[in-house]
């Protein structure tokens, strides 16, 4: 049976633990047994959500708000963080992976390693299972064997592919858009590189490839998600900034959070790059996808 959404909430505090108390647990921790925040318990709480990979600006500006305040005292410091992280996560977007009748385009980018060819893997198993038309394109020609590995994912998925080895990624993109609306497809995964001789040329291959996206199916539904290995940490905010600068993207699926302490990330992208998560993978299977919600993410993190 297809377990998507099985025993969905137990397996997310697992896959949370560490995140939870690299974050919760040692914010808690610092704020001890105190009657009041003393500089000292703040200076230490500031420590922790660094670490954590909150972010400088965020972390001081939350402890900040603690400081020669009466209101909120250190016991009710769990509550505060879980209002405030909560509330971020909102106010960042839906958390909905769009989908509507015609054609779902969705433009996968991200640096190399984070995740990307695995994620249409697991989108295309995914989309197939609720009896979806899937097809692949393979835009990703620079590195050797990565059309390989996109073949083996679309025949595990059951979903068609479009690969051109070596040719122009936008050619294969534009191929694939002509497919996908001629058979009536209700899913096209366009996979990128993660790698060019410069990020230069990766950021003008991207604009390229989108630009083929946007001209070519203006009329069907368009997500353009940023793919974030969780254990990147703050240097995944820098690259989030850089592909939202180039291709303006939609929305984060944050990768291989199974073990990582670092999920903090996930709030740091929320309040700096207003881009709401929608996707997390929890390993490297097919069915390790799991849909991003905020409500369920902050229950896991602080029960
Ligand atoms: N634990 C874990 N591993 C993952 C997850 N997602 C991907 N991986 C692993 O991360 C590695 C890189 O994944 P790819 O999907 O090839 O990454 P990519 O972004 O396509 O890489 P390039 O094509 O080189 O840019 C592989 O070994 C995957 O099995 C996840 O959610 N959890
Ligand atoms: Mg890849």
């Amino acid at each position: 049976m297809f377990g998507f959404f099985k025993d969905k909430f137990n397996n997310l505090k697992e896959t949370v633990s560490n995140t939870a108390q690299a974050l919760v647990g040692n914010v808690v921790d610092a704020a001890g047994q105190e009657e009041e925040f003393s500089d000292f318990v703040l200076d230490d709480m500031e420590d922790t959500l660094i670490s954590a990979d909150l972010g400088v600006n965020y972390a001081s500006e939350l402890v900040d708000n603690l400081r020669g305040q009466t209101r909120i005292k250190p016991a009710q410091v769990k509550e505060y963080f879980r209002t405030e992280f909560l509330e971020t996560l909102k106010n960042a977007g839906s958390n909905i992976l769009n989908y509507e009748e015609g054609l779902n385009i969705y433009f996968i980018t991200g640096v190399n390693g984070a995740g990307k060819t695995t994620l249409i893997g697991k989108l295309a198993y995914k989309f197939k299972n609720e009896g979806k038309k899937v097809l692949i394109a393979c835009g990703d020609t620079f590195r050797a064997a990565a059309e390989e590995q996109l073949d083996i994912w679309s025949k595990r998925a059951g979903a068609d592919i479009v690969r051109r080895d070596k040719a122009d990624p936008a050619s294969v993109v534009y191929e694939a858009i002509e497919k996908a609306q001629k058979d009536k497809y209700d899913i096209l995964l366009v996979d990128t590189a993660g790698r060019l001789q410069n990020k230069f040329n990766l950021m003008e291959e991207l604009k390229k490839i989108k630009s083929v996206i946007d001209k070519k199916a203006p009329e069907a539904l368009r997500e353009c998600i940023l793919v974030l290995d969780a254990n990147t940490g703050q240097n995944g905010l820098q690259q989030a900034k850089v592909f939202t600068e180039a291709v303006n993207l939609t929305s984060v699926a944050l990768t291989k959070l199974d073990g990582s302490a670092k999920g903090a990330i996930v709030i740091a992208v929320a309040r700096d790059m207003k881009l709401p998560v929608k996707l997390v993978g929890v390993g490297e299977k097919m069915e390790d996808l799991r849909e991003f919600n905020s409500e369920e993410f902050i229950e896991a993190l602080f029960e």
